[in-house]
């Protein structure tokens, strides 16, 4: 080490030799064609920059010789990125005779396995490293810290402008690199902290233990975030699930490793619908999965049948699919590995296979060890993948239902279908109306050119006996299904949607309010984009009928019905306005329905949100499930509400 240090501090003309021609031709291809090196040179490839000073940083705090990371963004859109690591080699390099700081920064693929030995995990999309960067900004500045020494080196555009020089002392190690992207090659150079903050946050997550300190310090928008997750991605998974409502309460963990390979694996299911893996190869996101996710899934599969089997879930030929076991899931996979194989479009896939068999074997051992240890843990991640494929088979009917009764029936529209003359569905309203003799009021009372009205007479269905898979093959639902046209579950076509607006009509009493969670739920678990869209609505009916002499007027509500009765009494106290409530949509003659509930000029329209389908699905669920005892404590509570039940 000490001959090297001999290396004159002091800028020195000297003659390139081949080995510096090489050099110099490999960062100007980089400057010729840079989005092969950094994906583009959008925003993207500008944030790429940061990360790629940041994975060589990261690298050494996983070697084990640094803790605190930090990320500044200064004026004038420059970046700043300090370590207390040991600092970058600055002995010269045998092979090239130049200090090894200067080959980091200068030499293509430098970095990695540098003077032999060390444990490096070759991370980075496009693992290129500091000498992209450095060929990428208008200048760089590195200054390491090591042996007592701060040694600076700068560059632009590539070029040394300072070579490697002692410039102080210092009593600590590490290395600090300050960087202005080159304005010549991005087509916007202004930071986004968000988008780089979201990444050190990821790798704060992925590397548990390490401080990351992520800062904004352009002026007048100052900002800064410490963060350093000692529980690693188990603490991500309760990051992801932190609006959700988890099942159970303790993050799943599971880690082991082979050979130079290790996979780890955090994941708690919610009560959600949605399934959320976020899977990493050597800290580099991999939104396209690849082995890991493969191996993750099959695994999680295999053990969750074999634990339904055994515990006495699954009965008989009962299984459950992959995609049932992942309904409800956040999981997040790390796996490092020494060679990683990047495939796929945007090389966001990992395509090692030895890694699908780490992963299936980690979690194949650990998971199933977890379930036989939480049995009550067990019980509920089975009964949610259950109830998932209760719902998928019963989708999987209704849709052959559908399409037999369409091969019998020619696709012919239902009967009991009122259906307007208008065909360009922008225009086209339907009104699916609760019971006939509503249903005899709003054809009547309709304008037929864009209403179209479709009533479902009698009870939907017996909230006691009916079991929650019954309901689709339900005959009740297989008109609305013909009627809106555009199919159900993974095939349904909003191109084929013969309305855009869905009206739900029903009354405000308990038998309406079933019919209404019955319709939402059945459109959010089979025909969501219809409620994404905003495409469903619920017909507001008047609550009273007020009268005086020949005036008649509705209210909505009862603040409305007193305000209107002392408008009708006007300045005379004695007058007598009659007030009546409004039983049922039935009992409305065709024209009061035209005006109070149907009329878009005077109507009122609740448009159904995601949020209100939710709801009506988990009360249908409650009123479905096979627990008695929270349908119970449901139903009581809730008895004196029954009126107006999801609104
Ligand atoms: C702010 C950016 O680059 N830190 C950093 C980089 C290196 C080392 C330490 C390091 C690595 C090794 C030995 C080793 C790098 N060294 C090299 C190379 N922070 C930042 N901190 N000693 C120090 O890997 O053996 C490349 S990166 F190649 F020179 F060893």
């Amino acid at each position: 080490m000490s001959e090297h240090m001999e290396h004159s501090p002091t800028a020195v003309e000297h003659e390139y030799g081949a080995s510096e021609i090489q050099v110099l031709e490999g960062l100007e291809a980089v400057r010729k064609r840079p989005g092969m090196y950094i994906g583009s040179t959008s925003s993207s490839g500008l944030h790429h920059l940061v990360y790629e000073i940041v994975d060589n940083a990261i690298d050494e705090a996983l070697a084990g010789y640094c803790d605190t990371i930090t990320v500044e963004i200064l004026d004038g859109d420059v970046i700043r990125v300090t370590d207390n690591g040991r600092g970058i080699p600055v002995d010269i390099q045998p092979q090239t005779g130049r200090p090894a700081l200067e080959v980091v920064y200068t030499v293509l693929h430098a970095g990695g396995k540098f003077g032999g030995g060390g444990y490096k995990v070759s991370g980075g999309l496009h693992g290129v490293g500091a000498s992209v960067v450095n060929a990428l900004s208008q200048w760089l500045e590195v200054r390491v810290h090591k042996n007592g020494n701060i040694y600076e080196m700068k560059f632009s555009r590539g070029n040394i402008t300072q070579e490697m020089t002692i410039i102080g002392t210092t009593d600590h190690t590490g290395t600090e690199v300050v960087f202005k992207p080159d304005p010549e090659m991005f087509e916007d150079t202004v930071y986004d902290y968000e988008i780089l903050h979201k990444r050190m946050r990821e790798q704060a997550f992925l590397n548990a233990g390490i401080h990351i300190l992520m800062a904004d310090r352009r002026s007048g928008q100052e900002q800064e975030e410490s963060m350093c997750y000692q529980g690693g991605i188990r603490e991500f998974v309760t990051f992801i699930n932190k609006n959700k409502t988890a099942l159970h309460e303790e993050v799943i963990y599971m880690s082991g490793t082979k050979d130079d390979s290790m996979a780890e694996i955090a994941l708690q299911y919610n009560d959600s619908y949605n399934e959320i893996i976020v899977s990493f190869a050597n800290n580099v996101h991999t939104p396209e999965g690849g082995m890991h996710e493969e191996g993750f899934k099959r695994a999680l599969t295999n053990v969750l049948n074999a634990y339904g089997k055994k515990a006495g879930l699954l009965k008989g030929d009962d299984k459950v699919s992959g995609e049932d076991c992942r309904e409800g899931l956040t999981c997040v996979i790390s796996v490092k590995l020494t060679e990683a194989q990047f495939e796929g479009q945007t090389k966001a896939k990992l395509g090692n296979s030895e890694i699908r068999t780490l992963v299936n074997a980690v979690v194949s051992d650990k998971l199933e060890q977890f379930l036989e240890e939480n049995p009550v843990v067990g019980r509920t991640i089975l009964e949610k993948a259950m109830m998932a494929n209760r719902a998928r088979e019963a989708a999987r009917r209704a849709r052959e239902n559908i399409r037999r009764k369409n091969a019998l029936e020619g696709a012919t529209l239902p009967g009991k279908l009122a259906d307007c003359y208008e065909r360009d569905p922008a225009l086209t309203e339907i009104y699916i109306v609760e019971g006939d003799s509503a249903g005899g009021s709003a054809k009547q009372g309709r304008d037929s050119r864009f209403q179209a009205i479709l009533p479902l007479w009698g009870k939907m269905l017996n909230v006691e006996k009916a079991r929650a898979d019954k309901v689709y093959g339900n005959d009740k639902l297989t008109p609305v299904i013909t009627a809106l046209g555009a199919g159900l579950g993974d095939e349904f076509d909003e191109e084929k949607l013969r309305y855009h607006k869905v009206v739900i009509m029903a009354d405000a009493d308990v038998d309406g309010a079933h019919i209404r969670t019955l319709l939402l739920t059945f459109f959010f678990r089979f025909m969501r984009p219809l409620i994404d869209r905003g495409y469903v609505y619920a017909a507001v009916p008047p609550l009273y009928k007020l009268t005086r002499g020949k005036v008649t007027r509705v209210a909505f509500t009862d603040q409305e019905r007193d305000k209107i009765s002392a408008e009708m009494r006007g300045d005379n106290p004695n007058a007598k306005v009659d007030i009546s409530r409004f039983k049922g949509l039935g009992e409305m003659d065709p024209h009061e329905l035209w005006e109070t509930t149907m009329n878009p000029e005077t109507r009122t329209l609740k448009r159904i949100t995601l949020e209100d389908a939710v709801r009506a699905d988990e009360i249908f669920t409650l009123l479905m499930g096979e627990k008695v005892e929270p349908r119970r404590e449901y139903i009581e509570r809730n008895a004196d509400k029954a009126m107006n039940l999801d609104y």
